[in-house]
């Protein structure tokens, strides 16, 4: 049987261990520009056999929040080659989260100071941050307006375009699309914030037909053996509600299957949060069977609270890599850590989001 720390393929990525780093937002990039702390912050993490970035809006439209990275512009595409090279250097892999926030954002943070844009106008009970007076603080999401169907083509455009100037540009080895959170894509795939009555919203089918073709996109722009994408079946992050999404993600990874990904990232339970929520059952073997059945041969990739026992559990039942977020924040050794058995540094929530180097690139590594 193989552990954790054997080397695995993702697709056209040869992994050197099965311990991926999350992705992980820290609200440390000042006009959605990576600073240098970013570049020393995930060259230090370099020992994960797969870092996945902090989600990466792929448009002006796709941000939400102050101070996440973009991936749309020369200064943003700059700054993450220093990043990928300072990862490459210490012989790391490293793939880009692609991010549209769809409804959760604030008109703050849009272009023209716009409506953010969602599949129906509903607004999203949860808060982003904006920075006031110079401190970030926490706000309740714009009202949104519905996208009209002929914009839609042009938000596919924006993750393929995004997707080719990720590895052409910027050196990453992959990229992953965020179909999770309650994000743009999770947000037409489920009928709490789905109501469309055209192509886009009703069945199934049609509820996945943006986060589909989204995938296609991207796969033609770069391969899909360096295209991953994330979901989170029954996460209620950012309002996300679906009724009967079981049926729904099976038809996702059954159509995704033929696309040859990487890799698909699934969140277990509610995002950072408990692993079984009660009345939210859902069945993540069937959806890892459902993927095969259909031919998929890219690497199952599992997540949340995930500890060595339960990790070496997980591939155990076949799973192939296991994603860990906060661990990764104050373990920039965590690999290490977890061969050895070394205990592991505990994470102040107080420096997750926002600040700089403090509580991001000053965590010890063991001597
Ligand atoms: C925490 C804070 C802001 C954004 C996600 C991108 O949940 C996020 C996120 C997490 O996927």
């Amino acid at each position: 049987m193989s552990s954790l720390f054997d080397p695995v393929q993702a697709g056209d990525l040869a992994l050197g261990n099965r311990i991926v780093m999350a992705p992980l937002t820290r609200n440390r990039s000042p006009n959605a520009i990576p600073r240098d702390i970013t570049a020393t912050y995930y060259a230090q993490r370099a020992s994960a056999g797969l870092l996945i970035t902090e989600a990466t809006a792929i448009s002006h439209q796709g941000q939400g929040y102050a101070d996440v990275p973009g991936l749309y512009g020369t200064e943003q595409l700059d700054a993450w080659k220093q990043v990928t090279d300072a990862v490459h250097k210490e012989g790391g892999k490293i793939v880009v989260q692609l991010w549209h926030v769809g409804r959760v954002s604030h008109t703050e943070l849009q272009p023209d100071n716009g409506k953010p844009v969602a599949p129906s106008a509903i607004t999203a009970k949860t808060k982003t941050v904006l920075i006031k007076d110079g401190v970030p603080t926490f706000v309740a999401t714009s009202e949104p307006r519905a996208l009209d169907a002929a914009e839609i083509p042009g938000i596919v455009h924006a993750f393929a375009v995004a997707a080719r100037n990720a590895v052409e540009t910027a050196g990453f080895d992959g990229v992953e699309l965020h179909g999770a959170n309650g994000y743009l894509l999770d947000q037409f795939l489920k009928t709490g914030s789905n109501k469309r009555t055209d192509d886009y919203g009703g069945s199934i089918e049609n509820r996945a037909r943006l986060l589909l073709e989204a995938t296609r996109a991207v796969v033609d722009a770069v391969g899909g053996g360096r295209t991953g994408i994330r979901l989170s079946p029954v996460t209620p992050a950012n309002d996300a509600h679906d009724a009967d999404p079981q049926p729904l993600f099976d038809y996702v990874v059954r159509q995704l299957a033929p696309l040859g990904l990487a890799y698909i990232h699934v969140i277990e339970g509610a995002t950072g949060g408990p692993r079984e929520i009660d009345d939210r059952p859902f069945d993540y073997e069937a959806l890892k069977a459902a993927y095969r059945e259909a031919g998929g041969k890219g690497a199952w990739m599992v997540n949340n609270g995930y500890d060595k026992p339960l990790a070496e559990e997980a591939l155990k039942e076949g799973d192939d890599l296991i994603a860990f977020g906060k661990p990764f924040i104050s373990n920039p050794d965590l690999v290490r850590r977890l061969r050895e058995g070394a205990p592991l540094n505990a994470w102040d929530k107080n420096t997750f989001y926002g600040g700089g180097a403090e509580g991001y690139i000053d965590y010890p590594a063991l001597a």
